[in-house]
C-alpha cells in the first residue's frame, strides 16, 4: 500500500509513539471528511469510499472493497468518521514504516479488524487477505502461526495475537539499535581517519618547514 504523491495526507503528521494524529491534524482531517461527505450523512458510502482510496493510494478495487467491509463491521453500508480516522492512521503508519508500532499500540482494534468472520480469532486466510494493511510478508505468515499459535488450533486468539505484536516491536527495536550502533561505529571510524589524515598533513608541513 502506497500513498500517491501530492495527496492531502502527506501534510499530516503522525505521532511516532502512539500512531495517532494531533488534535489539530485530526480537525483538519474531519474537515476533509466533511468535504468528501457530499450527501451530508456524516458517513461515506462504498462508492465515495472507493473513489477516495483510489485517489490517495495504489490499492486495488478488491482490496478497497475488503477494507470497506472490514471497517463497516456493523454492515451499515457506510463508514463514519471514527473508522475513517482509524484508516487514515493505518495508511499514515504504513507510509512511515510504523505499521508494527500501530499494531502494537492498537492491538485490540487491529485484532477486531483482521477477524473478518467475527469468530474472535484470526486465521491464516484472514491474515493472508489483510496483510497488505500492515506490510506482513507472505513468507512470514507460516512462521507467525508456528511461533505464536500456542493453543495449536491454527488460529490466533487475542492473547496470541498480542504476543505477536510485542515480538514485532521487540524485533523492530533490536534492528533500530543495531542500525544506530553501526552508524555510531562508522562515524567514529570516519572521525579517527580524519584525525589521522590531519596529523599526517601537519607532519608533512613541519617536515617541509625544516627543509
Ligand atoms: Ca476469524
Ligand atoms: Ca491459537
Amino acid at each position: 500500500m502506497k500513498l500517491k504523491p501530492s495527496c492531502f495526507m502527506h501534510f499530516l503528521c503522525l505521532d511516532k509513539m502512539y500512531c495517532l494524529l494531533s488534535v489539530r491534524n485530526a480537525r483538519a482531517l474531519a474537515y476533509y471528511f466533511k468535504l468528501l461527505d457530499v450527501h451530508k450523512r456524516n458517513a461515506l458510502n462504498d462508492l465515495q469510499f472507493y473513489q477516495f482510496l483510489r485517489y490517495v493510494t495504489d490499492l486495488t478495487k478488491p482490496q478497497i472493497m475488503l477494507v470497506f467491509d472490514l471497517l463497516d463491521w456493523e454492515g451499515k453500508g457506510e463508514i463514519g468518521f471514527d473508522e475513517f480516522y482509524m484508516l487514515v492512521c493505518i495508511i499514515m503508519s504504513h507510509e512511515n514504516h510504523l505499521e508494527k508500532q500501530f499494531m502494537y499500540r492498537h492491538s485490540h482494534a487491529v485484532f477486531e479488524l483482521l477477524d473478518i468472520d467475527g469468530g474472535h480469532t484470526v486465521g491464516p486466510m484472514e491474515f493472508q487477505a489483510t496483510r497488505f494493511l500492515f506490510n506482513i510478508k507472505k513468507s512470514e505468515l507460516s512462521q507467525i502461526f508456528k511461533d505464536f499459535d500456542i493453543s495449536g488450533d491454527e488460529q490466533l486468539n487475542y492473547k496470541e495475537f498480542k504476543m505477536f505484536t510485542i515480538f514485532c516491536i521487540d524485533r523492530q527495536q533490536r534492528k533500530a539499535k543495531e542500525k544506530l550502533r553501526r552508524q555510531m561505529a562508522k562515524a567514529a571510524a570516519e572521525a579517527e581517519a580524519a584525525e589521522a589524515a590531519e596529523a599526517e598533513a601537519e607532519d608533512t608541513d613541519s617536515d617541509s618547514n625544516v627543509v
